[in-house]
């Protein structure tokens, strides 16, 4: 059974983009017993019931004119003592938790991951148990569209207000409803100024097999597929069939040249010298420059991607009054500051931004018309999930 296949498969169904009867169909076709396919679907939880049919029409009765519908609040209960955070590795201060625990009295738990699909492979079959997760823009969209998110109290965040305004009512989450912005940044290109001159300024680079096996490219469809997108002039949002064929085969072509899709966890290779250029994020290419002065990062000419991601709380969250106290620390200015100085990201705390060590300006206009934000795919996710296998078993 080709195990990668059926995990992609599973990931599709649990995701809501494979429906319930492709997902049985595939699943029996790649030898999956009716049992196996039974209890999977049990993981993923019941799918919503069949529609009732229409009631016949009533005649009309004359209606009270309705009161606009006001935001409803969740109330939320006491402060619990312990909260389960599950945040991007290296994308927190060392102390921020530490210092959450010491104010607040409540116990973190802390786990990391590197990719927004495993975050949501968890939450999406109900482990973990956790009361913060921080998704990509886009992601935040698909988890509430699946039911999956709770609406925020913002009572209980008065912080709130010291959210510069370019975060506020993003397209993905109108008013904000869901998430509170963690941190902001750009998908570009880390190198070693010292073995590479000049300097990389075109996604081609991975494409020049001068540098082979000395590079890496993230592991993350959307940023890889995303970054060859953009190199033929096209929005990384495409779901255009020629497009992504021809991001394929551009993928595919710097493969040869790959050490490895790798993300975050390339910066040791990067300091180390192993990995000379890699595709990263702008803050994670800043922490290891902290320990390799020879590291710099470059936005290619033909532009990448610029994304915000949130803090969020699952519906199913067991701590949701402790999950709103430390979004409220956490857009505290000096907490703000101490975080995004560690993570080399910029704030979307006002307060803060001005007072980083290094500041990270919001792009200017010019790099504006570089950048694009990450959207949910929709339908074209199947077309992406199976370029994204090819090239992986190319
Ligand atoms: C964490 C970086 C995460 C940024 N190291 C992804 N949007």
């Amino acid at each position: 059974m080709n195990e990668r296949k059926l995990k992609d498969l599973f990931l599709g169904y649990a995701t809501g983009r494979t429906s319930r009867r492709d997902f049985i169909r595939n699943a029996l076709a790649l030898g999956v017993s009716v049992t196996a396919v039974g209890s999977m679907l049990e993981a993923c939880g019941n799918p919503p019931p069949p529609a009732e049919p229409p009631k016949p029409a009533e005649p009309a009765k004359p209606v009270e004119p309705a009161a606009p519908a006001a935001p409803v609040e969740p109330e939320l209960g006491e402060m619990e003592k312990e909260l389960h955070i599950y945040n991007w590795s290296d994308y927190i201060a060392e102390d921020t938790v530490k210092n959450f625990e010491k104010e607040s009295g409540v116990k973190v738990t802390y786990d990391t991951y590197e990719s927004n699909e495993e975050m949501m492979a968890k939450l999406q079959v109900g482990a973990g148990g956790y009361d913060i997760v921080v998704p990509t823009g886009y992601i935040v969209t698909v988890l509430a569209e699946q039911g999956l998110l709770q609406p925020l109290s913002k009572k209980y965040i008065p912080n709130f207000t010291g959210v510069a305004k370019l975060f506020i009512d993003p397209s993905f989450d109108p008013g904000n409803k869901y998430g509170v912005p963690w941190q902001w940044g750009t998908t570009g290109i880390a190198y070693r100024s010292d073995k590479i001159n000049p300097p990389p300024d075109s996604w081609a680079v991975f494409q020049d097999a001068k540098f082979k096996k000395k590079m890496t490219m993230m592991d993350d469809v959307r940023d890889v597929i995303g970054a060859w997108l953009k190199f033929r002039g096209k929005s990384l949002n495409s779901s255009e069939k020629a497009d992504l064929d021809q991001a394929k085969a551009d993928t595919i072509a710097a493969k040869a040249n790959l050490k490895a899709f790798i993300s975050a966890p390339v910066k040791g290779q990067l300091v180390s010298g192993d990995v000379w250029v890699a595709q990263l994020w702008n803050g994670d290419t800043m922490q290891a420059k902290v320990e390799q002065k020879a590291i710099d990062y470059v936005l290619p000419k033909e532009g990448g991607a610029i994304w915000t991601d949130s803090l969020v709380i699952p519906k199913s969250a067991p701590h949701k009054r402790a999950a709103h106290a430390f979004m409220e620390y956490i857009l505290k200015p000096e907490v703000a500051v101490s975080i995004s100085d560690f993570t080399g990201y910029g704030t979307p705390v006002e307060a803060a931004a001005a007072k980083l060590a290094q500041p990270v300006p919001y792009p200017t206009d010019e790099e504006m018309k570089r950048l694009e934000y990450q959207k949910d795919l929709g339908k074209a996710n199947d077309l992406w999930d199976q370029i994204w296998t090819e090239i992986k078993s190319a």
